[in-house]
């Protein structure tokens, strides 16, 4: 497959100041004219990019060309002799309505709307459609009033009205030079909700959120997130919003979360829509987020973007850290830690630790499409993190200011932003930005020796990251961790150098000593490290179940706790596994139990006490892995631990649900522990517990509870789960998004012929990226018993997803293909089945984006 380089970067030989963009819609032959005004300002060709586009007319400085003027080929235009200063007009036809990939000008419930990153603009019109090309955008939308009465873009709107034939024609400015990617349209009947902004320089901001006819009240929630993240961006960053507009709108097909064009935001309606009686904590949740991200790209990724592809993680990394740190502040900070780490652990370790291995900012790629990846987005979060306990917050806030007083404008690179914080701090980070460069998930040893004379703990520290894809060897990398000496008594212990008993020890080194002088007389402190989090690597300690267990017990970190326990729980999932007649340990279930228990105060971090590590992150610590065997165990513990808390469970879910709904965090938390005694109730697995899942489910007045009730209920066949399936259908059939819901929670737990059987389901739509992902995603992604099932029938039924999404949508089915990503770590059979599937995939011949995943998983 051919790749890109890094290396091989040159910029643009032309500017292109202004654009004028006109379209003429229709469904399946909308008319694009495009004008822009060309500068040389290097030597070199004047290419284009276009794919898919009939032209019917190119000129320059309204000189027609004649078609040996131009060429056409492999989706690019070249012209060969331009002036130096130029006016092209092209004129294009594409077919919005044929545009099944979701990429470009396509239709959604018969409205318009477009997806332009990283490459969608080209199957617009002919453009240089590449980020470090910026330039200012002004569109003029014509379309059939009746059908489409709302006309946006990116901007201001200008000049409106009507047309003859009942047509009418609005036009949008957008004044802030921006590349291709950013550029956004949708037209369409919409019902909206609306607000206003002030920002802190007293400009006033009108809000949009545009949804379907009808859905205007399901738009709130959206609305609110959008002015808190307004509002904290001002706070925490001092960015204001630029633009007298910002508009949301949402699309029920979507392949992805949502997009950050300049002033025109579409979203996935999954993450816009949300009611109380619709959707979970974890939706409300999840839009807050999400629209936090896609706001705070205004200025991490629109106001400075990428010079390149290569540099996704200097707005993706950097946006996620902030959305991350926008809910901590919003929430509460320790849960989101704990969150964001589980996805970290469960996505991006695994990523890193198989053939799709790539650094955060990779050297070379065969398609773009498959670079939006865990590793940029939450590694490259990750990687802002431990620079901000590297340099301190002081001169990372610094270094912020810095970037964007000197960036602002501009398309940028990784070296340009790390230059900042070199500025900021004073230190050289050249060592640092290996973290970029390198591929794969560090492992740090740490090994204590005690000298009771000496009252003098010496650490031993080492790293080591494993080979990956096409990078044998590794350099050390500054890797800050947070530590803290624990006095077992709920306090830290003072030493030299550390203050309040605390510190931020920087391994740079393959190996490093770090001494620690406490005070004369001084009882053996316990060593709390990478606390928080700080720094994204695997650690390793010699401690025992019952060192584990002081450790949790003397732990002042929430996230060192939950960790603990983790670790705990894992370690015994695979003594179980080896030990498959040994029940769970007693003594240590009742220490989980104790811990929820203790910390019921804060339910949202009770709630996550409650939480296994999942089989997907478990087998990654095992090899050859089995996924089935690894199930049964975690579920065995997972029983016990449900047995140990079932008067818990009883009391818990015996205090009514927070009336009236709200979804605050505060809500939020209390019904998270309540969904997780719904889920331990399930892993009881007798009748009677099938029963009161039943009848709590059947008063449930929220849709996290009612949703965790049916989710506990499906792996327990009988009356009461067939009723609860039946029901829960019968009640949402009108609502897609928890529908999805409804297929997810059944493929994520059921058999490879359940997932057949819901494929085949009448509101199985192959062309809906959403509802596609609730069947295959939920089954290959989060059901890895089934899907690796030795006997294969898990594999077949996704490949056979893959194969006919393929032929619509090539992004989506890319995406579903890194559900196989594991395979070389399976046992034998079910190995031997993900081998013959992807080469049976790769031989049918599929689209360059699924191409370029199975090639590299096969490699
Ligand atoms: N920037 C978009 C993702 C685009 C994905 C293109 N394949 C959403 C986001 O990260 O905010
Ligand atoms: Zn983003």
């Amino acid at each position: 497959p051919v790749s890109v380089k890094l290396e091989d970067y040159t910029p643009y030989p032309f500017e292109i100041d202004s654009v004028s963009l006109d379209f003429s819609l229709e469904l399946e032959a909308t008319r694009v004219r495009t004008k822009m005004s060309v500068r040389r300002v290097r030597p070199g060709e004047f290419v284009l990019d276009g794919e898919g586009l009939t032209l019917n007319d190119i000129s320059i400085d309204g000189s027609p060309l004649q078609v040996s003027d131009y060429k056409i080929a492999d989706n690019k235009l070249t012209i060969a002799d331009v002036p130096d200063t130029f006016t092209l007009e092209t004129d294009v036809t594409i077919n919005p309505k044929a545009n099944t990939a979701l990429s470009g000008l396509y239709v959604s419930a018969g409205r318009f709307c477009s997806q332009c990153e990283a490459t969608g603009f080209r199957r617009i019109t002919y453009w240089p459609d590449r980020p470090d090309v910026m330039s200012r955008f002004h569109v003029r939308i014509d379309a059939d009033k009746a059908t489409y009465p709302i006309l946006l873009s990116n901007g201001t709107p200008g000049k409106a009205g009507d047309l003859p034939g009942g047509r009418h024609f609005a036009e949008w400015d957008d004044p802030h030079p921006k590349p291709s990617y950013l550029f956004a349209l949708c037209a369409g009947d919409y019902d909206v909700w609306r607000d206003s902004f002030t920002t802190m320089n007293g400009d006033h901001v009108d809000l949009g959120v545009y949804v379907d006819k009808g859905q205007a009240d399901r738009a709130e929630w959206a609305m609110e997130s959008l002015k808190a993240s307004m509002k904290w961006d001002e706070e925490r960053f001092g960015r204001a919003y630029d633009l007298g507009v910002f508009n949301i709108v949402a699309v029920r097909d979507f392949n992805f979360g949502a997009m950050e064009n300049k002033g025109l935001n579409i979203f996935n309606s999954a993450y816009v829509l949300a009611s109380p009686d619709s959707a979970t904590d974890a939706d409300f949740e999840a839009i807050e987020s999400i629209v936090g991200h896609e706001y705070f790209h205004n200025w991490t990724g629109n106001r400075i973007t990428c010079r390149d592809w290569f540099q996704l993680c200097l707005k993706e990394g950097l946006t996620v850290f902030r959305d991350q740190e926008f809910s901590s502040d919003l929430r509460s900070r320790p849960v989101q830690r704990i969150k964001d780490v589980m996805r970290l652990r469960a996505r991006q370790f695994a990523e890193d630790g198989g053939p799709l291995a790539h650094p955060v900012r990779p050297q070379a790629y065969g398609s773009i499409d498959n670079l939006y990846t865990a590793t940029v987005y939450e590694k490259g979060a990750e990687l802002i993190r431990a620079l901000t306990v590297l340099i301190g917050d002081d001169a990372f806030n610094k270094g912020m200011q810095i970037y964007f007083d000197e960036y602002d404008g501009t398309a940028s690179t990784i070296e340009d932003f790390y230059s900042c914080f070199e500025k900021a701090s004073g230190k050289d980070l050249s060592q640092f930005r290996l973290w970029y460069a390198q591929a794969g998930t560090p492992e740090v040893t740490v090994v204590e020796e005690w000298d009771e004379a000496k009252s003098e703990l010496t650490l031993t520290l080492s790293q080591k990251t494993p080979p990956t894809p096409k990078q044998d060897k590794k350099k050390p990398v500054p890797i800050p961790l947070r530590a803290a000496l624990l006095d077992g008594k709920g306090g830290h212990v003072e030493a030299e150098g550390w203050q309040d008993g605390e510190t931020v020890i920087v391994l740079d080194k393959a190996e490093k000593t770090v001494k620690v002088n406490l005070s004369k007389g001084s009882a053996r402190p316990l060593l709390s490290i990478n606390r928080e989090f700080s720094a994204p690597v695997r650690v390793r300690r010699d401690l025992d179940k019952a060192g584990l267990l002081k450790l949790a017990a003397a732990e002042t970190d929430p996230f060192n706790i939950w960790d603990c326990f983790q670790s705990l729980a894992k370690t015994e999932i695979f003594r179980l596994l080896d030990e498959p007649q040994s029940p769970p340990d007693d003594a240590l279930v009742s220490a989980m139990a104790d811990a929820v228990r203790l910390n019921e105060s804060d339910p949202a971090f009770a709630a996550l006490l409650t939480v296994l590590p999942d089989v997907g992150e478990l087998f990654q610590d095992r090899e050859p892995a089995d996924p089935a065997g690894l199930d049964s165990a975690r579920k065995r513990l997972r029983k016990a631990f449900a047995e140990a808390l079932a008067g818990d469970i009883t009391r818990i879910l015996e205090q009514p649900s927070p009336t009236p709904f709200k979804p605050s965090a505060e809500q939020a938390g209390t019904r998270a522990l309540r969904g997780a005694m719904i889920g331990l109730t399930g892993a009881l697995g007798t009748p009677e517990a099938a029963s009161q899942l039943k009848s709590h489910f059947d008063s449930a007045s929220n849709m996290t509870e009612s949703l965790a009730c049916l989710r506990s209920l499906i792996p327990l066949p009988g009356k009461a789960r067939d009723e609860a399936i039946e029901t829960f259908y019968a009640r949402w059939k009108d609502n897609p998004l928890v529908i999805d819901k409804w297929f997810a929670v059944q493929a994520g737990q059921g058999t490879a012929e359940d997932a057949r059987r819901l494929s085949e389901h009448p509101d199985f739509d192959m062309s809906n990226p959403n509802r596609v992902r609730s069947v295959a995603a939920a089954f290959s992604m989060t059901n890895l018993a089934a899907f690796h099932a030795p006997d294969g029938k898990g594999h077949e039924v996704i490949a056979d997803i893959i194969q006919r999404a393929d032929k619509l949508n090539p992004a989506l089915a890319a995406r579903l293909l890194t559900s196989f990503e594991q395979w070389k770590k399976l046992e034998p059979k079910a190995r031997a089945s993900a081998k013959t599937v992807l080469e049976r995939l790769q031989e049918a011949g599929l689209s360059k984006n699924a191409m370029d995943i199975v090639t590299r998983a096969l490699d």
